[in-house]
């Protein structure tokens, strides 16, 4: 039996708003280390999205290899880790040379292929070619075959696997492929996978739900407006025993039958629609030739998102004084705007307030921003400036106002 741990979508460095997540990344990163090392896992899967930008920060790439390291064990238990579309793909595989000898395994590019050959410590790359891998670990008498899977877009997609056919279905395309793959070489004598960054869902079923609103806000434009097209869980070849996905931030499994294929979910809660989920990491158990059996251990660390709303200055700092440890974004309902001495009040209660939005009563039920027949003569900046106390409940700041003019005087140049 092999022992595998799934994990995804750690976006290393990513910021809420102001905000930095990179202690909270250390301490979720502590945990999955800890989970590995508890349950004896012998092969990590990290399906993409390691990073959160094409260009992070020193911290975040510091992160990912010490925890690589550790999580290896020092090269004994092996890492397959592939690039997701927040990650640069040269950048995923930047240490791969030196990382390879820590069983640490990067592969970002579909145009490129693991060499074979045998690590010091003792694994094995046994067969390997575009998108594909083959593993031998000392201590498991069958072999792992990996369909590699990282996020590439439609036309790179094409470009590399030589599809001349331009309107060919992207998926299509990329079953054709993982067939040829799977018929060479995942047999019934080893265990096989599929690692992933891409957006599948069961044929016939709706998006809705999974593709938009359990969508993390970030990863929409991407899927809807990019248009990288879903791929359906049946396009995955039926020798694959577990689809171990990356790239929606909510754990599920799209699909059980005839294999599960599972988001593991980001670490951490990364934006406020992710915020009544839990996040885990996934555990697996293969033998040759058998269902897997598999389950979602919950991680405890990090900084929960709440979405709040309150009628009273009391209330808001109650609650914000009985929960100093998160993330949270406030609607404030107020009869006319939220005045300074309770912004002031309320942002000096708490760390963690992202957002404080003010929500105006309107008793009439009218549309509440109408301008007086007197309004009318008044020049653009102070229109703006009553626009702008309606709509966040203050007077805008100076610099603000200096924007404004200097986009009103150019506009009238031109
Ligand atoms: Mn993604």
């Amino acid at each position: 039996m092999i022992k595998i741990l799934h994990t995804a979508d750690w976006h290393l460095g990513k910021r809420l708003q102001e905000f930095s997540r990179l202690e909270e990344q250390k301490l979720v990163l502590e945990e999955i280390i800890e989970i590995a090392d508890n349950e004896n896992v012998d092969l990590i899967l990290l399906a993409g999205d390691i990073f959160d930008t094409f260009n992070p920060n020193h911290e975040a790439v510091e992160l990912l290899y010490k925890t690589l390291r550790r999580l290896s064990k020092n090269g004994e238990r092996p890492i397959i880790a592939i690039s997701g579309n927040h990650d640069s793909t040269q950048f995923v595989e930047a240490p791969d040379p030196l990382a390879r000898e820590l069983g640490i395994l990067f592969y970002s590019r579909y145009d490129s292929v693991i060499p074979i050959g045998k690590l010091d410590s003792g694994i094995e790359i046994t067969k390997s070619e575009s998108g594909f891998l083959e593993l031998k670990l000392p201590k498991i008498d069958f072999p792992i075959r990996m369909i590699l899977a990282p996020y590439a877009n439609e036309t790179l997609l094409k470009t590399y696997l030589g599809e001349e056919d331009r309107e060919a279905e992207f998926r299509q395309v990329l079953q054709g492929k993982w067939k040829e793959l799977a018929g060479s070489y995942c047999d019934s004598n080893g265990v096989n996978l599929l690692i992933g960054h891409f957006f599948f869902m069961k044929e016939g079923e709706s998006s809705i739900g999974i593709g938009t609103e359990a969508e993390p806000e970030s990863e929409r434009p991407i899927l809807h407006v990019g248009g990288t097209q879903a791929l359906f869980t049946n396009n995955i070849p039926p020798q694959i025993q577990y689809a171990a996905l990356g790239h929606l931030h909510r754990y599920h499994s799209v699909d059980k039958e005839p294999m599960p294929v599972v988001y593991a979910s980001s670490p951490l809660a990364y934006s406020f629609s992710e915020a009544d989920q839990e996040k885990k990491v996934v555990l697996v158990e293969a033998y040759p030739n058998q269902k897997v059996t598999y389950k979602a251990i919950g991680l405890k660390q990090g900084r929960p998102l709440y979405r709040m709303t309150f009628e009273s200055l009391s209330d808001t700092i109650s609650w914000l004084e009985a929960n100093p440890y998160c993330f949270v974004e406030i609607t404030f309902v107020t009869e006319h705007s939220i005045d300074a001495p309770t912004r002031k009040a309320i942002m000096k209660s708490h760390d963690g307030i992202v957002n404080l939005i003010p929500q105006i009563k309107n008793p009439q039920g009218q549309e509440s921003f109408k301008l007086k027949v007197e309004d009318l003569g008044k020049d653009m900046s102070h229109l703006f400036q009553l626009f702008y106390k309606n709509e966040k409940g203050q007077e805008p700041n100076e610099e603000l106002m200096e924007i404004f003019r200097e986009v009103i005087s150019q506009s009238n140049e031109s």
